[in-house]
Order: structure tokens, then C-alpha cells, then sequence
């Protein structure tokens, strides 16, 4: 049987669902799309994912599958012995909020606007706005994120298909240098160290020591109140 083929860019998106490959221990095969040199407007790319956006799935079946929640619920679900995901409904539902609002709203709508910038305005004058704009959304939604968080070390009762999804965010806003509310920090830290986040990292091409050290939003005005 053909093993999971993996279409990915390292440090894009794709690394969420690269951090849940290595947690559920399935057999994959890496292909790197190139998103620069535009590999993902190829005919053969086209073929696979027509929306020309990684990350891709395609299954032993031999179907395609994309959207990162859509892909990581899959996994999740069918690879049940990783306890990935809930079983009530309250608690599925929570994960479907959380997953839908990272993807759309805070990667789609605020670190799209920061890395992809010229597709939101066509005029280079602007970028700055769009990208002001951009921080705003990613800051507002880490705080939404921060509360659904509270004082859980995960997003579920544990370690669950949604937590990769957040590390993607955590780890591009500590590409930018972007301050991070306490709890999402310490999320972050966490995931920074689990094995498998430490593999694919490595993969990746990442040097885990340059990760992680993330100012905590407040904690300057929080010390100078004390
Ligand atoms: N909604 C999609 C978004 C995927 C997406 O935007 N991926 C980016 C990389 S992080 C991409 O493929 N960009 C294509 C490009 O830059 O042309 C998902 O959740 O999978």
C-alpha cells in the first residue's frame, strides 16, 4: 500500500500538520513545494491541490485532501490511539471553533497581511497600513486564543489535533519578534517541547535554540506597576 504523500513548505503552515505526522506516527513521504520559486502553480501541483496552497494531503486511497483543520481532524481521527480527539460533543465543537478561527481569521486574515502582503493591496504605498493591519488581527486573536486557553496546558484536557495549529501562529509571531500573552507563551514553550516538534523543527531546517525566547505581552507595564 502507497504511504501518505506530504506536500509541504518548511516553516509555512504546513509545519502544524508536519507536527501531527510525527504525534500520530504514521509512515509519510515529504514533498517540498517550493512556494517562491512558485512550484505550487505547476500543472502537476494544480493537478493534486487546484487551490495552489500547501499544505496537501493525499491518502492511501490515492484522494487528495487540504485546509488545514480539515487535515488535521483526519488525522486525528483516524488514528485513534493517539487520543487526539474528543469524543462529546461540547468538547469537539470547541476544537472546530478554535481550529476555524486560527486558520481563517488569524493566519488568513492577519499573518497573510504580514507575509502576503502585495496580495491584499496593490499599491506598495499601502503595505505598511495592510500590514499594520495585519498585526492587530494576529494580537487581537491571541488574546481570543489566550482566553479559550485559560489555564490548560493544551487547547483540549490534552495534547490534541488543535495545538499544532497554534504552534505554527506562536512560532511565526516569534519569527517576527511579536510579544505573546502569557498563557499562549507558555503554550508555545510546551510545544517547543515535545520530541516530535523538536524532529520536525530539525527537519525543518530550524535551530531550536534561536526559538522561544518571546517577550510576554504586558509584563514590561506589569513590572513597572509593581
Ligand atoms: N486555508 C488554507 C491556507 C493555506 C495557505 O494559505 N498556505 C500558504 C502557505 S502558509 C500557501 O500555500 N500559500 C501559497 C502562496 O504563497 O502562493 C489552509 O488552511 O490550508
Amino acid at each position: 500500500m502507497a504511504n501518505i504523500q506530504f506536500y509541504m513548505t518548511p516553516g509555512s503552515c504546513s509545519t502544524g500538520i508536519h507536527v501531527l505526522l510525527e504525534e500520530v506516527e504514521d509512515v509519510f513521504e515529504v514533498t517540498v513545494v517550493n512556494l517562491p520559486a512558485g512550484d505550487q502553480f505547476k500543472p502537476d501541483y494544480v493537478a493534486i491541490n487546484p487551490k495552489s496552497t500547501i499544505p496537501t494531503l493525499v491518502r492511501r486511497d490515492g484522494t487528495a485532501l487540504t485546509e488545514v483543520p480539515a487535515i488535521a481532524f483526519w488525522l486525528a481521527r483516524t488514528h485513534p490511539r493517539a487520543g487526539l480527539w474528543p469524543q462529546d460533543a461540547e468538547r469537539e465543537a470547541r476544537l472546530i471553533e478554535a481550529m476555524a478561527y486560527m486558520a481563517a481569521t488569524v493566519h488568513g486574515q492577519g499573518f497573510a497581511r504580514i507575509f502576503a502582503t502585495a496580495t491584499f493591496a496593490r499599491n506598495p504605498a499601502d503595505h505598511p497600513a495592510v500590514q499594520a493591519l495585519g498585526r492587530d488581527i494576529v494580537r487581537q486573536g491571541f488574546a481570543v486564543l489566550a482566553a479559550a486557553l485559560g489555564d490548560k496546558p493544551y487547547l483540549d484536557d490534552g495534547f490534541c489535533a488543535a495545538d499544532p495549529i497554534l504552534f505554527y501562529l506562536e512560532f511565526w509571531a516569534d519569527k517576527l519578534g511579536m510579544a505573546l500573552p502569557e498563557a499562549i507563551a507558555g503554550h508555545y514553550r510546551r510545544m517547543l517541547a515535545r520530541p516530535a516538534v523538536q524532529r520536525v523543527l530539525r527537519e525543518e531546517g530550524y535551530n531550536l535554540a534561536t526559538l522561544g525566547n518571546v517577550a510576554i505581552l504586558g509584563a514590561e507595564a506589569a513590572a513597572a506597576m509593581a
